[in-house]
């Protein structure tokens, strides 16, 4: 992963640092950092306000302040493709087949005809929190704007496998899009997940995203969506699902989206058989309101986020304004659930004027709390420490 995110980028000219800014901020710094709008193209129709990551590959962050809701709109979602999106084509089929007893070659309007069911989810990248790593590690350096939640309609990837009827030797399925790699000696975007993930009944392929067809940046016509784990998994443009017995072999899964299984001394190299495959992503919660520097009226401080986690469904958030040593509990808004999000929100009492701050952590259920500082790990994956932010409350 290291490696393929510093070619990926350094071709795509990445040079930034952390890029998430505020919309304010964002509108003053455009052009100053060499930031550019994201104009309104055939990849997204309405991708207007989003943060991007060079030319192509297309690699755009939502701005914090939309996480302030349930639902991250679909015009300023972020996006992430290793090697840019193939062209739109709906009549593209969908091979099943491998250790299956009836191969099947469907086509978009068939997989559509089955059963459709409606899953909300987090859709966030492993790097998501990349920059925030000490030390620093190579790759998009993501702040906090690589996830989004969505609502996601599709069929059941059981269904389709219950069609196919797999064998009995079966352990993984592996995944490909439509999308190719620029290079020949490029390694093909080629995942798998576990057959038990694939079974499972929030694990679903795709072709809405928040009441509409899915755009081409986000999959179109069909994308996986696989709720609690990491976006790497969630495969866009797919073209083709082999049931087998092994996991997909490539750079993609041997190499890359890998971590310690352990916790590792930060910056620390660690010998690939230590590593294992990043599956869900690790409980977190981030401030959206205040933003930091922001300027706010004396009076009750309103401090607002998002927590959520791959790994259980949210218990409570807290959060201190007084660095760590008293916390309050926040009220929760939205359904809690596995790979889902919730907004929370807290009333503080607030000075006359003077510097303020606030930060939140995350509890699970379970127990699993989110972590003051997120274990460093070489290629920057899951960043989940405790979020801070500072204001000046000033009449
Ligand atoms: N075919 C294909 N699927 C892909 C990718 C890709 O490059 N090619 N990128 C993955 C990664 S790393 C992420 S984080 C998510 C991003 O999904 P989004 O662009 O819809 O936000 O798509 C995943 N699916
Ligand atoms: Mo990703």
């Amino acid at each position: 992963m290291v490696r393929a995110e510093r070619s990926f980028a350094s071709r795509a000219g990445v040079t930034l640092p952390a890029i998430m800014l505020t919309r304010r901020a964002w509108l003053s710094t455009t052009g100053a950092t060499g930031i550019v709008f994201a104009s309104k193209t055939a990849l997204n129709a309405d991708i207007e306000e989003l943060a991007r990551f060079g030319g192509t590959p297309q690699n755009f962050a939502t701005p914090l302040a939309y996480f302030d809701r349930l639902i991250t709109p679909s015009s300023v979602f972020f996006v992430r493709s290793h090697f840019g999106p193939p062209a739109l084509d709906h009549a593209r089929k969908l091979v099943i087949d491998g250790l299956v007893e009836t191969p099947l070659t469907l086509s978009v309007d068939q997989v559509r005809r089955l059963p459709a069911v409606e899953v909300t989810a987090v859709l966030q990248c492993a790097g998501n929190g990349r920059a925030l790593h000490l030390p620093r590690v190579p790759g998009i350096q993501w702040t906090h704007g690589a996830m989004g939640q969505a609502v996601w309609k599709g069929v059941r990837l059981r269904d389709l496998l219950a069609k196919a009827r797999v064998k009995p030797e079966a352990a993984h399925v592996q995944l490909a899009g439509a999308d190719l790699p620029p290079k020949p000696q490029t390694p093909a975007f080629l995942r798998s997940i576990p057959l038990a993930r694939a079974l499972s009944p929030e694990t679903i392929v795709a072709y809405e995203m928040n009441g509409a067809p899915l755009s081409l940046a986000h999959g179109a016509p069909l994308r996986l969506v696989v709720p609690g784990w990491a976006g790497d998994h969630w495969v866009k443009w797919l073209t083709h699902l082999r049931v087998q017995r092994e996991e997909a072999e490539g750079f993609f899964m041997q190499t890359a989206y890998r971590m310690p299984a352990s916790v590792v001394e930060p910056g620390a190299p660690v010998p690939p058989a230590e590593m294992r495959s990043l599956t869900t992503f690790p409980v977190k919660s981030l401030i959206v309101t205040p933003t930091e520097g922001e300027r706010r009226p004396p009076g009750t401080q309103l401090v607002k986020g998002v927590a959520f986690s791959g790994e259980a469904p949210i218990e409570a958030v807290e959060v201190s304004s007084d660095d760590g040593k008293t916390w309050h509990r926040a009220k929760l808004e939205g359904e809690p659930g596995v790979g889902r999000w919730q907004i929370f929100s807290i009333s503080l009492a607030g000075g006359a004027g003077g510097p303020m701050s606030a930060v939140a952590r995350a509890l699970e259920r379970g127990g699993r709390m989110q972590p003051e500082r997120a274990a460093w790990n070489p290629s920057g994956y899951f960043w989940n420490g405790w979020h801070r932010v500072a204001w000046e409350v000033a009449a």
